[in-house]
């Protein structure tokens, strides 16, 4: 397949705009010296990228397989089936849309499908974890609908109160419940948010955008196991694919999502991503990919246990999952802007993040957000984890020492090295040298 990383696309990139091809190249060499600890990023696979890079790419296929409004559609059905397939087996659903442009056109996608604006929703709060159009009142879904918002409890360490989360849907009668989160480092008992809707008539959805593919490597409990009407994944996080969305529903639902989806909210399907997902999902049918979801898993629990012997504070303790939420203002005594600002220096990416009821601004909150994903993917194990949990320590004890944190992110640098990032060529072409550290800046 043909595609941009193709020695000869990236030669005509070079000659014909330098600008972009010295970014492109500055941004490889800023993945490969240093380390993604967002929770929500990954390194996708080479053949991903091929797909992205693909003539897939020059295709208009509004409609659905068999059903499109232009001409041409071998292919593209084709792939479109085997993407749809492959969803429904992976994750045991009746129905699978894999047509989401990314994660907020497929939530929305789904309210659209079943809500009349003003209907009552309850949502987790996004400073509780929550995600931005699970009810945020900056979101348009915040303002569409009428969201109740539910919270994490400090005295349950910080873990979702189910008698409470039952008395509010007793009094509010929402017409959907969602679960699902973007900073919420444990995982839920489906079963209980099933019960609760069950009890008010309540239609189910999980936003398992984060842990989508510790569900498809079966490290992690499957919501569509327990009868959920709607479960949403995006398909670039844990699941290592392109940057996009899916929707699985109940066959009962079909209808009203594709039509939601198209010509509901969206126009032409990219189908170069439709691809690229295809690839992905048959990735996670592997062995292969239920070691990874597992070792995920494992980095996870001994990167949190690290940083609680250093007497970190972490929001709810510990993790279940593959984050881990740092108080920095009360393990440290900086901010979220500052700790991010100051990893950056060593190579360390990882974001700013509020905690449960943040007294601070989201540009300056209290906390940052870890997750180890992308350092498995690059084959990283337990040995990197306790290095990295206690880089991590040490910088953020001394963020205004550039000395030592130079000497940091050398030892980061040099630990990376040893780990290569998939698909990106190992011998940077000699036309646009761009140093690491430069790019970095
Ligand atoms: N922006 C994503 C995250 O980082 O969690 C969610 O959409």
């Amino acid at each position: 397949m043909q595609n941009s990383s193709a020695p000869g696309n990236r030669a005509r990139l070079a000659a014909s705009d330098p600008l972009v091809h010295a970014a492109l190249i500055g941004e490889e060499a800023r993945q490969r010296a240093g380390i993604e600890l967002i929770p929500s990023e990954n390194y996708t696979y080479p053949e991903v990228l091929a797909a992205l890079g693909s003539v897939f790419t020059n295709k208009y296929a509004e409609g659905y397989p068999g059903r499109r409004y232009y001409g041409g559609q071998t292919y593209t059905d084709e792939i479109e089936r085997i993407a749809r397939d492959r969803a429904k087996r992976l994750f045991g659903a009746e129905h699978a849309n894999v047509q989401p442009l990314s994660g907020a056109p497929m939530n929305a996608a789904v309210y659209m499908a079943m809500l009349q604006p003003g209907d009552t929703v309850l949502g987790m709060d996004l400073s509780h974890g929550g995600h931005l159009t699970h009810g945020a009142p900056v979101s348009h879904m915040g303002a569409l609908y009428n969201w109740v918002r539910y919270k994490t409890e400090p005295e349950s360490e910080g873990r979702i109160d189910f008698d409470s989360l039952r008395a509010v849907a007793k009094r509010e009668r929402p017409k959907l419940i969602v679960c699902g989160y973007s900073s919420y480092p444990r995982d839920y008992d489906y079963g209980e948010f099933k019960a609760i809707a069950d009890e008010v008539g309540a239609l189910t959805m999980a936003d398992v955008s984060h842990i989508g593919g510790l569900i498809a490597g079966g490290a992690m409990a499957n919501p569509c196991d327990h009868g959920f009407d709607f479960v949403t994944t995006t398909t670039h996080k844990s699941l290592r694919g392109p940057r996009g969305g899916m929707i699985l529903a109940k066959k009962q639902f079909r209808r009203e999502i594709d039509r939601s989806v198209f010509p509901g909210l969206q126009g032409g399907p990219h189908m170069n991503q439709v691809a690229a997902t295809a690839i992905t999902l048959g990735k996670a049918e592997t062995p292969a990919f239920q070691d990874y979801a597992r070792q995920v898993l494992a980095n996870a629990r001994t990167f949190a246990e690290t940083l609680l012997e250093a007497e970190v504070t972490l929001v709810t303790g510990g993790t279940d999952n593959h984050m881990m939420v740092v108080d920095c203002v009360r393990s440290f005594g900086v901010d979220g802007r500052i700790a991010e600002e100051t990893l950056d220096k060593i190579f360390i990416t990882t974001n700013k993040q509020v905690i449960p009821d943040d007294p601070n601004p989201p540009l300056r909150p209290s906390g940052i957000r870890l997750g180890t994903p992308a350092a498995t993917t690059r084959g990283m194990g337990s040995n990197e984890m306790k290095r990295l949990a206690a880089w991590i320590v040490a910088a953020l004890r001394r963020p205004d020492d550039e000395a030592f944190l130079e000497t940091l992110r050398a030892e980061v640098e040099d630990t990376c090295r040893r780990f290569p990032v998939p698909g990106i060529d190992e011998t940077p072409p000699a036309s646009a040298p761009v140093s690491p550290a430069k790019a970095r800046r």
